[in-house]
This record gives C-alpha cells, sequence and structure tokens, in this order.
C-alpha cells in the first residue's frame, strides 16, 4: 500500500535536458542560503554569513525540558540536560564544513535537490565536550559497532517519514575531534544551527553533523536508514553506491573586482592584482592550489598560507596583472593524499561531492 505522504512527496528526479530551475528548488535555495563568496576574506567565517541546510523545518526547543538521551547497547544508560552537557569538558575546533551537495546545479544534467553552485561551505570555531569519553562513561556493550544519532527535527522526504537521523561506525564516533557542540564562534548555537546542542563531525561532509541532536544510541550493525542511503554515489536509482564520508578537496576564488548585480560577472581596473581565496580537503592538508586567469590552459602555483587548525581551510594568493579584455579565474586545489580536484568533474544521481572548478569572469576595464 503506498502512504498517502507520498502524494505531497516528490520522488528523486533528475532535470531534463535543458529544463530551467524550478519553484521547489528556488524555495530549498531560499530557505538554505550560501555564504557569500566575498566572506572567504574571514579566517572564521562570521555567524550568519555560513552557509545552512536544513532538511524539514528549524524546530523550537525549549533548553529547559530538553535532554540528551544515550543507550542502546551501553552498561548504564545516561540522561543528560544542557547544563550537564556544559559542565563535562570543553574544546573548541576551527572546522571547515561543506554540503555534500556543494556543485550540484553545475552538474549536467542536474539532480532536482538543493541547488548549490559552490556556496556550501564555511568555516566556525566550534565549542563542545568530546563525545568518545560520554560514550565511554557510558560504557560501550560488547556488541555494539555502530552508533546512530538521531536529530528533533522531522518530515518526509522521497515518500519516507522520519526525524533527521545518521549513523556513525563506533570507530569513526571515538575519533579524536567528534565533538557534542553547543556554541559557535563563542556563542550558543542559534536555532539554524541545531540549537542546543548539535554533532560535529570534522572533515566530513555536513550530513553526518546531526543538528538538534536529543538521541545517541549503540546498535549492533550499520545504520541503514533514510539518510544513510540517500547519500551514496550512484549512477542508477537501485544501485548500492559508495558511502559519502570525508570532505574532497577544493579551493575557490574571492570572485575579484565589483559585479553586476544581476549576471554576478565582475570587472577591475586593469593592471596589479591579488587573487586570493580559500581551498580544504577532509582527507589531508592541502598542498597546492593552482591557479589559472585564462579559462585553463595556463596554472600558476598559488602561495599558501598555514592553516590555522588540523580541520580547516587555507588562505592562498596570487599576483595578477590583468591586461584589458575578458579573463576566466579558476582555482584548483590537492591534498597531502594525493586527492586532487579533477577538471571534468564524474556525473552521480545525487548531485555530490562535484568539485569541478568555479570559473569566475572578469572584465579588466582600461582607465589609463
Ligand atoms: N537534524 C538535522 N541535522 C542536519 C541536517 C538536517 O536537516 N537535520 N542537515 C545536514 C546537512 S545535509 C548539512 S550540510 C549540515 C548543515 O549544517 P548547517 O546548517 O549548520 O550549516 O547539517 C546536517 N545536519
Ligand atoms: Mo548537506
Amino acid at each position: 500500500m503506498t502512504s498517502p505522504l507520498e502524494t505531497i512527496s516528490q520522488p528523486s528526479r533528475v532535470a531534463d535536458a535543458d529544463e530551467a530551475v524550478g519553484y521547489d528548488e528556488l524555495g530549498l535555495a531560499a530557505r538554505n542560503h550560501g555564504m557569500l563568496l566575498e566572506a572567504m576574506r574571514y579566517d572564521v567565517t562570521p555567524l550568519g554569513l555560513h552557509y545552512l541546510l536544513t532538511h524539514y523545518d528549524v524546530p523550537m526547543i525549549d533548553p529547559q525540558l530538553w535532554r540528551l538521551e544515550v543507550g542502546g547497547l551501553v552498561e548504564r544508560a545516561v540522561s543528560l540536560s544542557l547544563d550537564d552537557v556544559r559542565a563535562r569538558p570543553s574544546v573548541t575546533h576551527r572546522v571547515t564544513m561543506e554540503c555534500a551537495g556543494n556543485g550540484r546545479a553545475r552538474l549536467v544534467p542536474r539532480p532536482v535537490s538543493q541547488p548549490w553552485l559552490h556556496e556550501a561551505v564555511g568555516t566556525m570555531e566550534w565549542t563542545g565536550t568530546p563525545l568518545g569519553p560520554l560514550l565511554r562513561e557510558a560504557g560501550l556493550g560488547a556488541t555494539a559497532t555502530d552508533v546512530v544519532f538521531t536529530g528533533s527535527d522531522h518530515g518526509v522526504e522521497r515518500g519516507t517519514e522520519q526525524d533527521y537521523q545518521r549513523g556513525m561506525s563506533l570507530d569513526d564516533a571515538l575519533g579524536d575531534d567528534v565533538l557534542l557542540a553547543y556554541e559557535c564562534n563563542g556563542v550558543p548555537l542559534p536555532p539554524q544551527h541545531g540549537f542546543p546542542l548539535r554533532l560535529l563531525v570534522p572533515g566530513w561532509y555536513g550530513m553526518a553533523s546531526v543538528k538538534w541532536l536529543r538521541s545517541i544510541e549503540l546498535v549492533d550493525a550499520p545504520f541503514e536508514g533514510y539518510q544513510q542511503n540517500a547519500y551514496r554515489l550512484r549512477q542508477e536509482p537501485g544501485e548500492r553506491g559508495e558511502g559519502l564520508t570525508r570532505i574532497a578537496p577544493r579551493a575557490l576564488v574571492v570572485p575579484p573586482g565589483s559585479p553586476d548585480f544581476m549576471s554576478r560577472r565582475r570587472f577591475l581596473a586593469a593592471g596589479e592584482h591579488v587573487l586570493e581565496g580559500r581551498a580544504w580537503s577532509g582527507w589531508g592538508e592541502v598542498v597546492s592550489v593552482e591557479v589559472t586567469t585564462d579559462g585553463g590552459p595556463t596554472w600558476r602555483a598559488a602561495d599558501l598560507e598555514p592553516a590555522s587548525g588540523r580541520y580547516s581551510w587555507r588562505r592562498w594568493t596570487v599576483p595578477w596583472t590583468a591586461e584589458p579584455g575578458l579573463h576566466q579565474v579558476s582555482a584548483r586545489a590537492s591534498d597531502e593524499t594525493g586527492r586532487c580536484q579533477p577538471l571534468e568533474q564524474p556525473w552521480n544521481r545525487g548531485g555530490f561531492a562535484n568539485t569541478s572548478p568555479q570559473r569566475v569572469e572578469v572584465l579588466a576595464l582600461d582607465r589609463s
């Protein structure tokens, strides 16, 4: 029997050739805003400029009533108030987070979903308590292999009613830097970023970092729920595909000069400029950024500034003498594991991990 919810829920779909972005995608884009690319000038993305991705509605949570339940295959179930969580040892990590769907709208054909161009990224300082010690205090059951994290938000997606839930292997969840975060950039989490508490998995695509966290459950098999199954690289709908985990390397350019309001194309005075941007990878340190101003034939190595944390982006710069005329600026990153940004992106049905380089058109004007 089909659920009545299927009548209001869109199936997964790839746009027809030349099909324009629809009101459904516009509605998602208006809710889930990106980071303004000029905000890459800040080492830490100011609160409010970080990107946002919320599948359902932002839930309204009373912090007095809220509790975090830790249960399942543990020796003693634990229930914590927000004060209990805040009383635990705290750490702060500067983390670059990116949505796995960043770049989706540039794939051809376009998977119909949140239509990100390049801007689903941000770097904030997240403060919270490490997850591992809390799980160990609850006592890891002998048969526990995996952990399920549940948020307080509720909705339907592709016909499946659900609370937002994600799983991780116990080994990954016990990793050094996995955090239960209650602050970002030094203030309590705002509602849209997961108030009062979220999971934060540094280095991983954003979907792993469950917002509005209310329960942590230890289980004895990998979690196979909706969001686990959705975030996989597939060509065909029925295929198992590879699960998304860490963030693939990417470099972005701070758009130089000034923009046209509508086209976002850029202009500046011909002459000496410094191009700048950011580069990151969830697999290891970024070791090179190459930049082109002629749309690809020639690439030059950019200067990289030191990273300000294991999980945060690196600033890069490169001097540029802009001759009068039209230029195409792009950047690409490689990391210490040998992963690099491909020039041609392999397609996948979910529209994930499209790191094909951003192209910025810049008109240099002769004003001498
Ligand atoms: N509970 C819950 N957690 C969630 C989501 C969600 O919709 N519900 N979206 C995920 C996705 S897909 C991303 S990219 C990040 C975005 O985090 P942000 O909105 O704080 O930038 O949160 C993740 N955690
Ligand atoms: Mo995402």
